[in-house]
């Protein structure tokens, strides 16, 4: 009985941790490309566009390795005084509630606070990480209202040159409740199941 309960305990804990880690439609934490790059001009393979100004591609292997251990990252203020609309889309299914999560940190340079302005579809956010700000990872929702191609979107205001830095972008669709819901019925039902197997054979 003991070996049952635990068996159950296992299984409640792996449905609820698979539907916390729903597989990502997207994700990007850019360090499949050569670091160092200044005014990075994404590959198309990438999905990623950079308009209206720049971005730099900086971090290991490079001069500008602001934050080591993580990889390559994003400066979202070019070099070229003018930063950039960072940019990429993805398809969604209309009535699906999505999560954006990103990593965000100030320009680690000076002690200036940088204002992000993100933007999922119709959902809009503004970030302020201070200057010296560690990676902190923020999530933004949205739910379309019919399926298509919907933008995500970086935009660091200002250009001096010294952007917020940005990592580790994700889109994840979040479980319907209706799945919990069927999930937690399946559970009772395994559960009214192995009692009644006990009860039988005790009988
Ligand atoms: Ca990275
Ligand atoms: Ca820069
Ligand atoms: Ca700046």
């Amino acid at each position: 009985m003991k070996l049952k309960s635990a068996i159950i305990a296992a299984a409640v804990a792996s449905v609820f941790s698979v539907s916390a880690q729903a597989a990502p439609i997207f994700s990007d934490n850019f360090d499949s490309y050569t670091a160092d790059q200044l005014n990075w001009i994404p590959p198309a393979l990438s999905g990623w566009t950079v308009s209206n100004g720049t971005v730099d591609l900086i971090g290991i292997g490079g001069g500008f390795d602001l934050l080591p251990g993580n990889g390559s990252y994003v400066d979202l203020d070019g070099s070229t005084s003018s930063s950039g609309l960072f940019s990429n889309s993805v398809n969604l299914v209309g009535g699906t509630t999505y999560t954006l999560s990103f990593d965000l940190a100030g320009n680690n340079r000076n002690s200036v606070t940088e204002t992000v302005n993100v933007n999922f579809g119709s959902t809009a956010a503004s970030y302020s990480p201070l200057g010296n700000d560690p990676f902190v990872n923020h999530t933004l929702n949205f739910t379309p209202g019919i399926s298509g191609s919907y933008s995500l979107s970086y935009q660091n205001v200002g250009g001096d040159n010294l952007g917020a830095l940005l990592d580790n972008v994700s889109v994840s669709a979040v479980p319907e409740p209706q799945t919990y819901a069927m999930l937690l019925a399946g559970l009772g039902l395994m559960g009214f199941m192995a009692r009644r197997r006990k009860q039988q054979q005790a009988a």
